[in-house]
């Protein structure tokens, strides 16, 4: 879900001077004095103790890390290809087992083409609209990128969720486009979606559907479309709502959809962007890194109401801020330490998986009718945006190679708990603004990772273990470095498989381990044996 900050989206806001990035640096440079203070203060004081608690009834599923892409990126079959190997390769530094799932906006305004004479679709609504935020033209996708797709799963080791089109489509059309999908994916096909982020079809700045668009009228098309898909793939399983902020809709379609097509449905799915949009003097790097209370009081409850279904939630689209995301932000080392807390916190709540969304600046730009507006905010950006959109994990392309952003180092990171059951870290650090995570993996050994969002104050931290244990580190220069990153002292490149550089080791000492957290750093920590409670 998104947590729109500032209440739903604006639709007519346009770039504005950003005050908030002087307040930001006025911040940063308060901030390194405080920092010189705090840490002398800070050298003084007993570590803070991170008491593990014993494990939950909660796994985190070894398919949790995922990835979201725009269905227009069909429209180029090289892209997810057996022989994109780069982009496989960081695929599969990502996590070897993790999720594509294909949507987004333009998922409303694709269209599947099986013969080259076939007849397009009319025109979409928002064609000319600058004042229209969703995609302006359809783009037809072809058999031929589903066949790639499937090769570049089987390279990579990873599962897809393939989003329909109902906000331009018909029934019969995601019909044919599911039988063929479903027939080429096989097993490598988690589910389908119907439709992206619905409630705001009804918006100024979307215009799927007429003002008095509602959930019924939502529930009533999107099981015509169902059954429609059922009629060609008599296994189909459905993931839904989909919603793009509203989770009272997720817990409807939790609620009643199960009963209109029974047993079909086996995941609820929302989204969740922290912040947005990018022009906004709000949007800052104190605010991400800052927690956000709507998720503890929201998802919990969305989640109970999955499982009351007997299905499973999924944050299947988001990232650290809507509309292609922020220069500064999105793309710099800040975005690492708040993914790895952001995912690991759902993790804690029994979410099984989250999908940060990303690709190329040309498809977030059309999938947002032609605009981003992160590209004018600071000089820098359009050079950003050459090569990917601001928030994309993943940036660059076939030609010019890929590269992995910061926000990828910490969905990494979050990772290494994927396949554990989790425990409860109750982590005594009042003065910082720093969080922990553990589970207890298969292969015995206990992991766990603690994130100092703080930039001020290093976290010394002690854990109870007999055993000395093993520490990875993820840096950076600073918050909003967007270059020098590194876990465990190596960097995430295509030109070597990524491996630990510097591992630390860090002894037993009368029962505890104490290890530092430096400001604004992540660690993730190693016991070879589970840790007791
Ligand atoms: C979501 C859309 C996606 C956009 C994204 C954004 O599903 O297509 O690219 O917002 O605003 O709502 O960046």
């Amino acid at each position: 879900m998104n947590a729109y900050t500032e209440g739903p989206q604006d639709p007519g806001r346009k770039p504005s001077p950003s005050p908030g990035r002087r307040a930001f640096c006025r911040s940063l440079l308060a901030g390194a004095v405080s920092a010189l203070l705090a840490r002398r203060l800070r050298s003084q004081e007993a570590p803070t103790t991170a008491t593990l608690r014993p494990s939950a009834d909660r796994e985190v599923p070894a398919d949790y890390v995922g990835l979201s892409y725009e269905t227009m990126q069909l429209a180029d079959p090289s892209f997810f290809a057996p022989d994109n190997l780069d982009l496989i390769a960081l695929f599969k530094s990502l996590s070897p087992r993790g999720v594509l799932r294909i949507g987004g906006n333009s998922s409303e305004f694709c269209w599947w083409q099986t013969k080259p004479d076939q007849q397009a679709p009319p025109e979409p609504h928002s064609a000319g609209h600058d004042e229209n935020w969703m995609p302006h033209t359809l783009t037809a996708i072809q058999p031929v990128a589903v066949d790639r797709l499937a090769g570049f799963l089987d390279a990579t080791g990873w599962k897809a969720i393939h989003g329909l089109n109902l906000g331009t489509g018909t029934p019969a059309r995601a019909a044919g486009e599911a039988a063929y999908v479903a027939k080429t994916l096989g097993s490598r096909l988690l589910y389908f979606q119907i439709g992206n982020e619905p409630e705001f079809y009804r918006d100024a700045n979307n215009r799927l559907r007429s003002p008095d668009w509602d959930f019924e009228k939502y529930l009533a098309q999107w099981a015509s479309f169902a059954r429609a898909v059922i009629g060609q793939v008599p296994d189909a399983r459905f993931g839904g709502p989909d919603v793009g902020s509203d989770g009272s809709l997720v817990m409807r379609f939790a609620e009643e959809a199960p009963k209109l097509l029974p047993g079909r449905i086996v995941a609820c799915t929302g989204h969740y962007y922290a912040e947005g949009p990018p022009d906004s003097p709000n949007v800052t790097v104190a605010r991400l890194l800052a927690p956000d209370p709507r998720i503890d009081r929201d998802l919990p409850r969305v989640i109970e109401s999955a499982h009351r279904a007997g299905i499973t939630y999924r944050m299947t689209e988001g990232n650290s801020c809507y509309r292609g995301g922020k220069p500064g932000m999105s793309n710099a080392f800040c975005s690492a330490l708040w993914a790895a807390d952001y995912m690991l916190k759902l993790a804690s709540f029994g979410c099984v998986g989250v999908n940060f969304h990303g690709g190329g600046s040309k498809q977030i730009r059309a999938s947002l009718g032609g605009h981003l507006p992160g590209e004018s905010l600071e000089p820098g950006a359009a050079a950003i945006a050459k090569e990917g959109s601001f928030y994309t994990p993943i940036a660059g392309s076939r030609e010019a190679g890929f590269k992995a952003r910061p926000v990828f180092y910490g969905m990494k990171l979050a990772g290494l708990l994927a396949g554990g059951r989790m425990r409860t870290v109750a982590l005594n650090a009042p003065q910082a603004d720093a969080t922990a995570y553990a589970a207890d993996m298969q292969n015995g050994e206990t992991r766990m990772v603690v994130i100092n969002k703080d930039s001020s104050i290093d976290l010394p931290v002690r854990i109870a273990s007999a055993h000395g244990v093993k520490l990875w580190r993820l840096e950076a220069p600073n918050l909003t470095a967007t270059t020098g990153v590194a876990l465990a002292a190596a960097p995430i490149d295509t030109v070597s498989p990524w491996a630990p550089k510097r591992e630390e080791h860090i002894p037993s000492d009368g029962g505890f381990v104490t290890l530092n957290v430096t400001a604004a750093s992540a660690i993730a920590l190693f016991a070879d044996r589970h840790l007791a409670s």
